[in-house]
C-alpha cells in the first residue's frame, strides 16, 4: 500500500484519522499513529493550554507522525495556528474554511498542510499555496459538510491537482478504500469508523448509537445557517431538522440552541440537547475494536480486493 501519502509522511498505511472536534484527543491520535495510519489531534475551539498539552502528550505515546486538525472557523484559529509551528508540530489538516492567510507561515516552518477542500477549485488554490496534499471530502461526512459526494468529488479534484489526493467521506472499510483508490485517491480519511475504537474517550451512549446506527439513521441539520451538520438522528436531531423545515425555529436560534450542544453529546451523552456528529456511513460500523485492529482489518481487506 505504497502511495506518495505513506512515502510523503513516513507510514505504513495511507490512512487519517480524521480531526473530529471535542472527540480526537491524545488517545485516540497516538493508537492510531501506532497502528501505522496518521492520527489527529483535533484542534476544534479549546483552548491553546490543552492543545499544547494534548500535543505533547502524544508525542509521549508515540514516536510515530502524528497531526494537528485547525478547525478555521474557531475563534482562536490564529493562536492555535502559531502553537502548531511552535510545538514543532510535523503535519496539519485544515477544515471548514480556507486557510491561506496562514500557509506562508505553515510552510516556512516546514509543516506540511493537508487541508480539507469540498471543491475542485479550492483543491486547486491550496495546491498553489504550497499544500503537500488534499483531502477531497464528499458530502458523506460527519459534521460541517460540503455539497458534493465522494464519488463525484474525489476523481475531479484527481484530474485537477497534481498533488495526492485523499479520499473522505462515507469510508468504513476495506471495499471503501479500494474504491477510493480507484478514483484516483493515494489515502483516505476515516471519522466515523474511529468513533467506536475503544481508545476513543467519548461517551459510552455516544459510541452505542453509533454502533447501532442502521443506513438511514444520519441526518443533515443547519442547512439554513449556513453551516449544515451530519449528526445521529435522535429526538433532538429530528426536533431541529423540523423546525427549519416548518420555519418554528430561526437560523438564530438554531444557533443558541445548538451552541455546545457538541461537548454535550461527546462528554455527558446527553440525548436531549446533545449533537451527535456522525458520517452517513455510521450504519456500517457495527462493533467497539481497538484502533490498530480497525486499521489492519480494513488495510487486509483492501489489499485482498485491489489484488483481485
Ligand atoms: O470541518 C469539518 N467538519 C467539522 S468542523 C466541526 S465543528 C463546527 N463548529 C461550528 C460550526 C461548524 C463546524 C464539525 N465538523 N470538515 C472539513 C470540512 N471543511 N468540511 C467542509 C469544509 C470546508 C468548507 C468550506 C472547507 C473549506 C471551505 O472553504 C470555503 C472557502 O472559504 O473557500
Amino acid at each position: 500500500m505504497e502511495t506518495r501519502i505513506t512515502k510523503l509522511l513516513g507510514i505504513e498505511y495511507p490512512i487519517f484519522q480524521g480531526g473530529m472536534a471535542w472527540i480526537a484527543e491524545s488517545t485516540l491520535a497516538a493508537a492510531v499513529s501506532n497502528a501505522g495510519g496518521v492520527g489527529i489531534i483535533a484542534g476544534g475551539s479549546a483552548p491553546i493550554d490543552y492543545l499544547r498539552e494534548q500535543i505533547r502528550r502524544a508525542k509521549s505515546l508515540t514516536d510515530k507522525p502524528f497531526g494537528v486538525n485547525i478547525m478555521l472557523m474557531s475563534p482562536n484559529a490564529d493562536d492555535l495556528a502559531q502553537l502548531v509551528i511552535d510545538e514543532n508540530v510535523p503535519m496539519i489538516t485544515t477544515g471548514a474554511g480556507n486557510p491561506g492567510k496562514y500557509m506562508e507561515a505553515w510552510n516556512n516552518a516546514g509543516i506540511k498542510v493537508i487541508p480539507v477542500v469540498p471543491s475542485v477549485a479550492l483543491a486547486k488554490r491550496m495546491e498553489r499555496s504550497g499544500a503537500s496534499a488534499v483531502i477531497a471530502e464528499g458530502t458523506e461526512s460527519g459534521g460541517h459538510i460540503g455539497e458534493n459526494t465522494t464519488m463525484c468529488l474525489v476523481p475531479q479534484v484527481v484530474d485537477a491537482v497534481s498533488i495526492p489526493v485523499i479520499a473522505a467521506g462515507g469510508i468504513a472499510d476495506g471495499r471503501g478504500i479500494a474504491a477510493s483508490f480507484m478514483l484516483g485517491a493515494e489515502g483516505v480519511q476515516v471519522g466515523t469508523r474511529f468513533l467506536a475504537a475503544e481508545e476513543c474517550q467519548i461517551h459510552p451512549t455516544y459510541k452505542q448509537l453509533v454502533v447501532d446506527a442502521k443506513d438511514t439513521d444520519s441526518i443533515v441539520t443547519g442547512r439554513y445557517t449556513g453551516h449544515p451538520c451530519r449528526n445521529v438522528k435522535t429526538k433532538f436531531s429530528k426536533k431541529l431538522a423540523s423546525g427549519e423545515a416548518n420555519g418554528t425555529i430561526t437560523p438564530d436560534e438554531f444557533e443558541q440552541i445548538t451552541l455546545g450542544s457538541l461537548r454535550k453529546a461527546v462528554q455527558d451523552g446527553n440525548l436531549d440537547e446533545g449533537s451527535f456528529l456522525c458520517g452517513a456511513i455510521a450504519g456500517m460500523v457495527k462493533k467497539v475494536q481497538p484502533a490498530k485492529e480497525i486499521v489492519e482489518e480494513m488495510f487486509a481487506e483492501a489489499e485482498k480486493l485491489l489484488n483481485r
